[in-house]
């Protein structure tokens, strides 16, 4: 009898959650008018961070009557969080606190985040929306290659995964050639990892004599940083995989907060959850759907540390449009960059992104690269480091390698409008990565 195989639903089910991702606007809203006005009176209660902003902008929780009234909310940002640190920003007592994550700053202290149980519920279930929404299921077996520990991406795809009743194999980062041998002794069909981190795992399946697109994984769920959809075609490549790309960061939750479906037109926010805004980053003003901004965020059920307007530096832009998978929340682009990662040489704005994309649509290159930025006098001074492939280095002609330098730069310069210096170098001279890639080396100390 179909009834009694326990699968049976799973498998006719596309959407995890109908009712909270199928919304209407107006009911989606009117709970999030609801949510908010909840939001606002705990942390304004509960937070003499919020409180003491809220004074000075002379504003108070009951103001807020509509969803555009958010606009009169100071903002939140980083530097807030860390003025706050350890557990300033925590609106419960500590015995109601779970679990604890940091945010690994590279410069000072990290920022922390807080979960009460409730909060941990929450967020299971929205990596578990997030997850099935790419096409992971309960028959998937799933590595997750992420380093577990304060890194809110190991636990928080671990969690979500289990709750769809995949089986996860916890491996964490590191240990490559151990990686792969489980990959293909337990038939991994989904691999959790970032995308650079993927890209390296099939260079040492290579170096293993195995052939990545041979091996079972079928569905890769990347995140946690920015990628381009030339290095999507070039891991869907690797692996014969389909890539999926989701959004998160610490400081609002996790992973969770947005992610592709198979339309893979753009990643679902979970709006039930969280407010967003795109703004000008110099005006601060809202931008226009469909205009690149940065990304403002508000929780609206988070208990520990509920984050108002956190200014996330993301650049993307919202489609309120309903999608053809059937979910209705708003979906935002791929991140193109950061504000504090644009690059300001000679006066041209430039993102890491445009360089990558450049890079990946060049067939003699390897999709490893580093970008270096130096002052020589007052002039600034911008150097793409590039690795060819092992056949343009069979091939081996001094001139040939000239001539791909110059194609390099042209191109670079019909995209950006700035002459960079190319320096092609050696298959795998150039650092690889086993979490989050650092590609771009800023030397001019600014
Ligand atoms: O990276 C959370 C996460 C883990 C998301 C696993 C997805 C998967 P943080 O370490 O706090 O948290 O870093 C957050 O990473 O502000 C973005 O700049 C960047 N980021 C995260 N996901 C993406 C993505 C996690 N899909 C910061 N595309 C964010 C581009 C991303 N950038």
């Amino acid at each position: 009898m179909m009834a009694k195989d326990p699968t049976f639903i799973m498998k006719k089910k596309e959407i995890w959650d109908e009712r909270s991702e199928c919304m209407s606007r107006r009911e989606l809203e009117q709970l999030q008018l609801e949510r908010l006005k909840t939001t606002l009176r705990r942390a304004y209660e509960k937070i003499p961070h919020y409180r003491k902003k809220f004074d000075e902008a002379g504003i108070k929780p009951e103001d807020i009557k509509t969803l555009k009234d958010i606009r009169l909310l100071p903002f939140t940002t980083k530097d807030d969080l860390r003025e706050n640190y350890p557990f300033g920003m925590f609106a419960v007592p500590r015995r109601e606190v779970v679990r604890i994550h940091a945010s690994s700053g590279t410069t000072g202290k990290p920022t922390v985040v807080g979960y009460t149980r409730r909060d941990l519920e929450t967020w299971a279930e929205l990596v578990a929306r997030m997850v099935f929404e790419a096409g992971a299921r309960a028959e998937d077996t799933v590595q997750i290659s992420f380093g577990y520990g304060l890194f809110t991406g190991a636990l928080g795809l671990h969690y979500g995964l289990e709750r769809i009743g995949a089986s996860v194999v916890p491996v964490s980062s590191g240990n490559t050639k151990r990686q792969i041998m489980l990959m293909k002794d337990f038939g991994a069909t989904a691999l959790v990892s970032t995308p650079s981190y993927a890209l390296y795992m099939g260079e040492v399946a290579r170096e293993m004599g195995m052939d990545p697109a041979s091996l079972p994984m079928r569905l890769g769920l990347f995140g946690s940083e920015g990628w381009t959809e030339e290095m999507r075609r070039e891991i869907e490549k690797c692996w014969n995989c389909f890539a999926t790309d989701n959004y998160g960061l610490s400081e609002v939750m996790g992973p969770g907060v947005s992610g592709e479906c198979k339309e893979r037109d753009g990643m679902h926010i979970a709006e039930d959850h969280f407010l967003v805004e795109v703004i000008d980053p110099e005006t601060l003003e809202p931008v226009d759907y469909g205009c690149k901004g940065e990304l403002v965020i508000t929780t609206l059920t988070k208990e520990a540390m509920p984050v108002i307007r956190y200014r996330t530096k993301d650049i993307t832009s919202i489609n309120p449009e309903p999608c053809r998978c059937g979910r209705t929340n708003a979906r935002m682009a791929k991140v193109s960059g950061r504000t504090d990662d644009m690059l300001i040489i000679r006066g041209v704005n430039v993102f890491p992104s445009q360089i990558e994309s450049v890079l990946m649509e060049i067939e003699e290159t390897a999709p490893h690269y580093q970008i270096i930025v130096t002052r020589e006098g007052y002039l600034d001074q911008i150097e793409i480091k590039v690795e060819v492939t092992e056949e343009v280095l069979k091939r081996d002609r001094f001139s040939e390698l000239e001539k791909l330098e110059q194609k390099i730069r042209d191109r670079l310069y019909s995209v950006l409008s700035l002459d960079a210096k190319v320096r092609l170098v050696e298959p795998h001279t150039i650092e690889r990565f086993e979490g989050k890639a650092k590609r771009i080396i800023d030397k001019r100390n600014i």
